[in-house]
């Protein structure tokens, strides 16, 4: 009788989509700034510090002072170190990575500078990940504030490198937000390169509905936690109000912090539009129309960035267990009071959220830690 082969079980893949990196070369960018994002010294603090959101900006003066307390957050290596970042990847028990240029990514740039840049940003990221077969792909930066046959080349550009599997998206677009007409042929020439974006916040609300007493008192809390879940929220809306998701019936985005409050409110949505005077004129409210839940099902996935059992209960809900899929935010919230070489609590929170929701060992755990990834964006070499 032939014997009969063993046939090791294959463990399951851990995959991180919402994980960042700022290259050596855009650090240099940065530190030669003077107005937001920057990366500035202070006397009391080790690191330089990075500086993004302009609830920060209040405090710079002030922080130049000795013995002010310093804003912003500490540029350790874990934001331009490849070794750093595999580390991370081991300490975890991470397999893969899809690693993205963090925010306000090539936003800021002049038209010239954009293309050159983004170039050179997406060969780094390709690199990267040749260096490491099979444990690292990437979402690419588009230069958006290039002419729009600059942002098409950019996107010709990443579609031929091996290891992009999308473009990472902030919510101003070309500068008047994702339901801009003019992005069309964009998120069509993404969608035809059958690559995923990946919207991500960076922009929060508008700096005074935190009121008087936040930079002085909230730290980062109220724009990092419902500044930019809200703005995604609202980027999303608009694109759905606008026919985005119609027109470009195979574009295919993956929201960020879980789609930010978008399961949530999705019915709220729906109600308003279908008790909207306008809207209802314009035959633009009827049962014809894909709705919103439609659309989170059909052209959405979201990440299980959320950092609660609950939420990733309602993404679940909103998206479907197999459109969830499981990140980290590294190198942000990293550990203040233990050594960042070791166990970050803000990721295992992530993973514990994702067991309480469904359970552990379950195949939609499976899934979301890394099946659904490794399924959605084709994460073989
Ligand atoms: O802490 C922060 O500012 C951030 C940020 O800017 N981007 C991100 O993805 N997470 C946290």
């Amino acid at each position: 009788m032939a014997q009969q082969q063993q046939e090791t079980p294959t463990k399951a893949k851990v995959v991180d989509i919402h994980t960042h990196m700022y290259p050596p070369d855009y650090v240099k960018i940065l530190e030669s700034r003077d107005t937001i994002p920057l990366v500035r010294s202070f006397p009391g603090a080790p690191d330089p510090r990075l500086i993004l959101l302009a609830a920060e900006v209040p405090s710079l003066d002030e922080a130049a002072k000795e013995g002010a307390p310093v804003p912003g957050r500490p540029l350790t290596k874990h934001y331009s170190s490849l070794d750093q970042k595999i580390h991370f990847m081991d300490t975890h028990g991470i397999d893969i990575s899809v690693v993205s240029l963090a925010n306000p990514w090539l936003d800021f740039l002049s038209p010239q500078e954009a293309g050159p840049l983004a170039e050179s940003i997406s060969e780094g990221f390709a690199q990267m990940c040749a260096q490491h077969p099979g444990r690292l792909f990437f979402f690419a930066a588009l230069p958006l504030t290039a002419p729009l046959d600059t942002i098409l080349a950019s996107v010709a550009h990443v579609s031929r490198l091996k290891h992009c599997r999308g473009i990472i998206l902030g919510t101003s677009g070309l500068g008047k937000g994702l339901d801009d007409p003019a992005l069309l042929p964009i998120f069509s020439a993404v969608a035809a390169a059958n690559l995923t974006v990946f919207l991500h916040p960076h922009y929060g609300l508008p700096n005074d509905v935190w009121g008087p007493r936040a930079s002085a008192e909230y730290g980062h809390v109220l724009p990092l936690a419902l500044g930019f879940p809200m703005e995604t929220t609202i980027a999303v809306a608009r694109m759905y109000l606008a026919g985005v998701f119609d027109r470009v019936r195979d574009l295919r985005m993956l929201l960020a912090h879980s789609g930010g409050t978008l399961p949530f409110l999705a019915g709220r949505i729906e109600s308003c539009i279908m008790h909207d005077g306008q809207l209802v004129r314009e035959g633009r409210a009827g049962p014809e129309r894909r709705t919103i839940w439609d659309v989170l099902k059909e052209q959405i996935y979201l990440d299980a960035v959320v950092y609660s059992d609950l939420g990733v209960k309602a993404a679940i809900d909103a998206s479907g267990a197999d459109r969830l899929m499981f990140g980290t935010d590294h190198p942000f919230f990293p550990p203040l009071t233990s050594d960042e070489q070791g166990e970050w609590e803000s990721v295992t929170l992530n993973a514990a959220a994702v067991s309480k929701a469904i359970g552990e060992g379950t195949a939609e755990n499976e899934a979301i830690m890394g099946g659904n990834a490794v399924r959605v964006l084709r994460l073989y070499e």
